[in-house]
């Protein structure tokens, strides 16, 4: 059945050539995005930095500014209201994993977020022919999830367990993507996988420091953040551009020199909430 799915399912890739004349696969072509609303209550939800409360008023404004910056990206956007029962449900990225041959609904790791998933679920019956879920006991955050090529690498931390990294593996290698585990329990600062690592298509991965050196990573090539800059590693490649958080100059011209496009974002606000680029919208 899923099969089938699949082969209804429109899939967009990028391929060209390199120097030496290869083929190399880039990355998805994205077209839309799904975003929430920070809610009038959002100071209220999770956080683990104590960096202030954030401001209602500013966070809207970034926001705003934020989804200009998709629409830049080439993406249609869907806007959905805020919802005050849900703080954290601005972070629209940890409810579900989106790829090119199927959508599937996670499980969040934190019980508050739990409920997050129902509204999401509607809205991605409009885009998608194949959806799936995260099943008990397994929990899993879309931020824990980092698609690179048809490879997905899932972070096991807080939020996400085993069990929900081994069935996002088992539904994945449905639609023949396959995945491996980056476990981050032991690393201080590092909410999800995607606070520390991003993918910037051909082969290239940005990573924080302490993440640099795991196995899993040695065939990437790799740009490297440093201790001081992790924020900026929640960077987010989105077809010709790459969004950069604000107030980290020497990585955003670091990316301009490797011939990637950026469009820096200001989302101080929301990483008083441990949020970041990425979590604030659910590509596809
Ligand atoms: C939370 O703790 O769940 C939210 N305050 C922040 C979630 C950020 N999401 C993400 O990095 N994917």
């Amino acid at each position: 059945m899923w099969s089938h799915a699949y082969n209804l399912t429109f899939a967009l890739r990028l391929y060209w050539l390199d120097r030496a004349g290869r083929v190399v696969e880039g990355s998805r072509v994205f077209t839309k995005a799904i975003v929430r609303l920070p809610s009038a209550n959002f100071a209220t939800g999770l956080t683990s930095v104590e960096m202030g409360t954030p401001d209602h008023g500013l966070a809207l404004e970034q926001h705003e500014a934020y989804c200009a910056a998709l629409e830049r990206c080439g993406l249609t956007l869907t806007r959905l209201e805020a919802d005050p029962h849900y703080p954290d449900s601005t972070f629209v990225e940890d409810t579900a994993v989106l790829t090119e041959r199927c959508a599937i609904i996670t499980r969040p790791g934190a019980p508050s977020r739990a409920g997050e998933v129902e509204v999401i679920s509607e809205v991605l019956c409009l885009f998608y022919s194949s959806i799936l879920n995260i099943q008990q006991p397994g929990t899993l955050d879309g931020g824990d999830v980092c698609q690179a090529g048809d490879h997905f690498f899932i972070g096991i931390s807080a939020r996400t367990n085993q069990s929900g990294a081994q069935q996002l593996t088992d539904l994945l290698a449905l639609f023949d993507y396959t995945s491996s585990f980056v476990d981050i329990r032991d690393m201080d600062g590092i909410l999800h996988l995607k606070s520390g690592l991003a993918y910037l298509g051909d082969k290239r991965l940005m990573v924080v420091d302490a993440l640099a050196n795991r196995e899993e990573f040695r065939s990437y090539d790799l740009v490297r953040v440093h201790i001081g800059d992790e924020y900026v590693a929640n960077c987010v490649l989105i077809n010709d551009y790459v969004l950069v958080a604000a107030r980290h100059s020497a990585i955003e011209e670091k990316l301009q020199l490797l011939g990637y496009k950026t469009i820096v974002v200001d989302v101080s606000e929301f990483q008083k909430m441990d949020g970041g680029l990425s979590c604030l919208s659910l590509r596809m």
